[in-house]
């Protein structure tokens, strides 16, 4: 050991980041840097991959009652009482309405190439439809400008589950109208935006704010609905990304479109050809009315049957928009979906049909700070590969990748946050192991740039990688902030 004890890893023990010019200069061109990552056994990403971070409008921005912004379904159920930890809301969160240019100056010493935010529906339309309120767009513009300034390449969300509250009085996505009118503010918000913006992504997560909303009433409105209407309320959000595609195209031509959806990110419990075969039919079905929808132009047949009667009513023309095709994907991959082949004494009808097996939990599974957050980096292997092998993706972004800690500030005013660096640590050498295949991933978006509003989870949940005192609104950068600038910085792990 001794023997081997370079200069460069006595740094690294010190704690200090291993910088560009730690690297031995083994090519100069891409081609060479290419050649060198897969011979040298270094894990490098392509050159141009695009490293990136998340945040969401109401996890973020606070200023709820500013510049003329309407209610949203999230200020409704954050103010009800028992809805959510402590009974936090996202009134001031962190505060990223005022403080945004403190923010983006932390993104440009982060050597960020992308930034993924969101638009919040209600400050551009404050009542869903009807009259904009050119404030609300203003400040995206002023965002807006400033990354650019910084040399960051925005991607933008238009919508992460902040419904305007007038929309959820008239039934929310139950209504089909809604539909109409998220493709209408979509097309706007594309259309005055797109002079700066040049991808963006209809919706976040459809499969949680349809369940996690309208079926188990854990996250605004805080509905639960039997199967019949919830695969109704389904059917018009997927709808609703489709028309808004139309939208998109039609008021910003150029622009490129996409959404990010949390796919339930199937896992073979090992890498054996039936278990593959299991996973790659699991990642189908499991995501039916979501991402195989919306890549399909149809639901699966044993989609339809295993609904029966609750089954959604729907037109061929409504698929037709639904599956129109798309420029890119967004993926969000946090916890795997673990999955086995079946075994000849697997009779259930249930499980013949499917051609897989979901395998449970054992109680000793690790998870991070989230309970659901269970750990296996695997996934962030397996969900793109196999989403790509079923729908030909072409070009692929992780929208969302991050874990949440119990962070705790130092006397010394630091946070090492080492579980959440070994969890990105790990996620992102599956991710290499997937792009050095050659599946097309093109960026990666931390989740999340700062500790923010964890929905129901209030401010105990923290899952940036730079801390947020809630109080004096400091941000400080944790040990996984370090961690992730000299990735960046290294465009790669080694
Ligand atoms: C993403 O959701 C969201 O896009 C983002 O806004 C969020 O902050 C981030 O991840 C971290 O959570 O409490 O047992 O009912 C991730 C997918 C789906 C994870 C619903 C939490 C609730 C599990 N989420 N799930 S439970």
């Amino acid at each position: 050991m001794n023997s081997t004890f370079s200069r460069r890893s006595f740094a690294q023990l010190l704690g200090a980041t291993a910088g560009a010019a730690a690297i031995p200069a083994l090519g100069t061109g891409a081609a060479d840097a290419q050649m060198t990552a897969q011979t040298s056994g270094g894990l490098h990403f392509p050159q141009g991959f695009l490293w990136g971070s998340a945040t969401a409008s109401y996890q973020v921005e606070g200023a709820v009652h500013e510049d003329g912004r309407g209610q949203t379904i999230w200020d409704t159920f954050s103010h009800t009482p028992g809805k959510t930890h402590n009974g936090d809301t996202g009134d001031v969160a962190d505060d990223h309405y005022h403080l945004y240019k403190e923010d983006i100056a932390i993104m440009k010493g982060l050597g960020l190439k992308t930034y993924r935010f969101s638009v919040a529906w209600a400050r551009v339309f404050p009542e869903g439809t009807g009259a904009p309120n050119p404030k609300g767009l203003d400040f995206y513009h002023r965002m807006l400008d400033t990354l650019l300034d910084a040399g960051i390449e925005p991607y933008c969300t238009l919508y992460h589950w902040d419904l305007p509250q007038t929309l959820q009085d008239k039934g929310g996505w139950e209504n089909r109208d809604t539909a109409k009118a998220f493709a209408d503010y979509a097309g706007y918000t594309a259309g005055k935006l797109s002079g700066k913006v040049k991808h963006f992504m209809t919706m976040n997560e459809i499969r949680t704010f349809v369940e996690l909303g309208y079926s188990n009433g854990m996250h605004a409105p805080g509905l639960k609905l039997n199967e019949k209407r919830v695969a109704q309320l389904n059917h018009y959000a997927v709808l609703g990304h489709g028309m808004a595609v139309q939208a998109i195209r039609a008021a910003a031509p150029g622009v490129k479109v996409g959404l990010a959806e949390n796919v339930a990110a199937a896992t073979p419990v090992f890498d054996s050809p039936a278990h593959v075969e299991a996973a790659t039919k699991a990642m189908r079905e499991e995501n039916a009315s979501y991402l195989t929808v919306i890549r399909e132009g149809k639901y699966t047949d044993l989609y339809l049957k295993r609904l029966g009667a609750n089954a959604p009513k729907f037109t061929p023309e409504e698929m037709k928009l639904i599956g129109a095709p798309l420029d890119f994907q967004g993926i969000n991959v946090y916890q795997p979906l673990w999955i086995r082949a079946l075994n000849p004494e697997d009779s259930s009808e249930t499980l013949r049909e499917q051609g897989y097996a979901i395998v449970p939990d054992p109680s000793s599974y690790p998870h991070m700070f989230s309970p659901w957050l269970t750990i296996g980096p695997e996934a962030l292997y397996w969900a793109p590969k196999l989403a790509n092998q079923l729908w030909d993706l072409k070009e692929i972004y992780i929208t969302e990748n991050g874990a949440s800690s119990a962070d705790v500030m130092t006397p010394e005013g630091t946070v090492l946050d080492i579980d959440r660096t070994m969890f990105l640590r790990n996620y992102l050498t599956q991710l290499h192991r997937g792009v050095s295949e050659g599946v097309p991933v093109k960026g990666y978006f931390l989740w999340s740039l700062l500790d923010n509003y964890e929905w129901a989870d209030g401010y105990e949940k923290r899952f940036g990688i730079h801390y947020v005192d809630f109080k004096t609104q400091k941000r400080t950068p944790k040990l996984s902030a370090h961690f992730y600038k000299s990735v960046i910085e290294k465009n790669g792990l080694a």
